[in-house]
């Protein structure tokens, strides 16, 4: 493994991760399937998923104008992954409860925006791309892994070296320059809004508009790319493919270091996905990173998002596989895109769903007392605890029903957990013997009463 402590006791006080040694104190809250994780670096694989995806998204974004990072270090400092960016100090992303500290100072990265600011400093190049393995904890489900891969992008302009200093106008220029394409995209609002989305001060509405419109015309023709390659792999798979028109949205969003925001959702299986997020830089992060004459924009593109579509693989637990039934489809693709086929799942193993019902921990004996009890726990704690025992093993947990004694007030939970392995039937007698080390843990470590 590349992560350990530096004893089995998890009371140790320093932890090593890839050869750097961090102290660890009350904040530390790696779990031991996410230390094993850390530094597989999937993206730079070569024929894994994400490396091909990567590379195809890549292609869209050409060097030397794009200049590609692939392997800046997983730990960063609070610094980078939040002040830099204009997180404020009460933003919900800080918690223990989302983020993975290695100490109070120290993270391990919950997106490819952390390192923003640095290639900024940098200023090497017109644009870049930052490919990476980010960590959250977060839900379980087919679209959600705590661990994941993110693409940044980003591309600026320089006041002093674009004629007459007239931004809109050389943008513009640039957005001519970029080839057209036929995909329908529903963007019904306009490209700022004074409350939802507004306008930075210190940008005209002009050059707002045209960094845009290179944005989402750059991102639109990296979608148009992914699904060349989808259809051709369809047709490769089965030759009576019919294509179904792609839909695709823009929607507005929030981040702190960019305004305007969007996000890119894109219509598959039933439901809209959001695979990115991005807008126009926030000017006081230029200021800060000493390039306050560069104006740009930024976007951060979940990579397994995109390799899903891609290959229409079903479930996001499968890219960490090493099985041979998964890693052999893509053997030799690196280097010959020409050849992608869909990912032909493997039989399905049946489902085991069990359910778990508890008692939160009542008001009096609660720390601090929360209203109503349990005010302490949160649904990702439950995720983690699920994770750490059941591994890759849980396909979902969801929460099926929620409850307040009408009397005593106190709340209770149903969880339900769905064990399904990607590769065996579990037996019941072993999604009985995960269970049952789930309910001895959520009343260990979250001091909940079992009903
Ligand atoms: C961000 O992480 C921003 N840093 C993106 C950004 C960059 C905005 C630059 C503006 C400028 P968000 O939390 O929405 O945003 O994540 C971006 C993408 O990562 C999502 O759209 C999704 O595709 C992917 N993603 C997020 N959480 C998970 C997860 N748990 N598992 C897999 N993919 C995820
Ligand atoms: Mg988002």
């Amino acid at each position: 493994t590349q992560c350990r402590s530096n004893s089995t006791d998890s009371k140790s006080t320093s932890i090593s991760i890839d050869g750097k040694s961090y102290i660890k104190d009350t904040w530390h809250n790696l779990s031991p399937s996410i230390s094993s994780s850390i530094s597989q670096r999937l993206h730079i694989q070569k024929d894994h998923p994400i490396c091909i995806t990567r590379s195809i998204i890549e292609s869209r974004f050409p060097a030397p104008t794009y200049k590609y990072h692939n392997t800046f270090f997983p730990v960063v400092s609070t610094h980078q992954n939040f002040d830099s960016l204009g997180f404020p100090a009460d933003h919900p992303g800080r918690s223990k409860t989302d983020t993975y500290y290695v100490n109070e100072k120290t993270v391990l990265r919950t997106h490819t925006s952390a390192h923003q600011a640095d290639v900024f400093r940098a200023n090497e190049s017109e644009g870049f791309l930052i490919s990476a393995d980010v960590y959250r904890r977060d839900a379980i489900d087919r679209s959600h892994y705590p661990v994941f891969h993110q693409m940044e992008g980003a591309r600026m302009w320089d006041r002093r070296k674009v004629p007459n200093g007239d931004i809109a106008a050389a943008v513009w220029k640039d957005v001519e320059a970029l080839p057209k394409h036929e995909m329908k995209v529903e963007d019904p609002n306009p490209p700022t809004h004074p409350e939802r989305n507004p306008l930075q001060e210190g940008h005209s509405l002009e050059e707002a508009e045209a960094i845009a419109a290179h944005l989402k015309r750059s991102l639109e023709l990296m979608v148009v790319e992914i699904f060349s390659h989808a259809k051709k792999a369809a047709i490769a798979s089965s030759p009576d493919y019919v294509d179904e028109p792609l839909k695709v949205r823009w929607i507005e969003a929030y981040f702190p270091f960019t305004s305007p925001s969007w996000e890119l959702e894109i219509f598959w299986q039933g439901d809209w996905l959001e695979v990115l997020g991005c807008g126009v830089v926030k000017q006081d992060i230029m200021e800060k990173a000493g390039v306050p004459s560069q104006l740009g924009w930024a976007f951060g593109i979940g990579l397994e998002r995109m390799a899903m579509l891609l290959f229409e693989i079903p479930d996001i637990r499968l890219f960490w596989s090493k099985d041979e039934r998964f890693l052999s489809q893509f053997r030799g693709l690196s280097d010959n895109l020409e050849g992608l086929k869909r990912f032909v799942p493997f039989s399905k193993y049946p489902a085991c769903y069990k359910d778990v019902a508890f008692w939160l921990r009542s008001t009096s004996s609660a720390a601090g007392g929360g209203q109503g009890g349990g005010q302490d726990i949160h649904e990702n704690d439950i995720m983690e605890i699920v994770r750490d025992i059941g591994g890759d093993v849980v396909e979902d947990v969801i929460k099926v029903d929620e409850f307040t004694h009408p009397k005593t007030g106190r709340k209770s939970f149903c969880y339900r957990i769905n064990y399904r392995s990607l590769e065996r039937t579990l037996t019941n007698e072993e999604a009985n013997e995960f269970h049952e080390r789930v309910r001895e843990a959520l009343v260990e470590k979250l001091g909940v009463e079992l009903r």
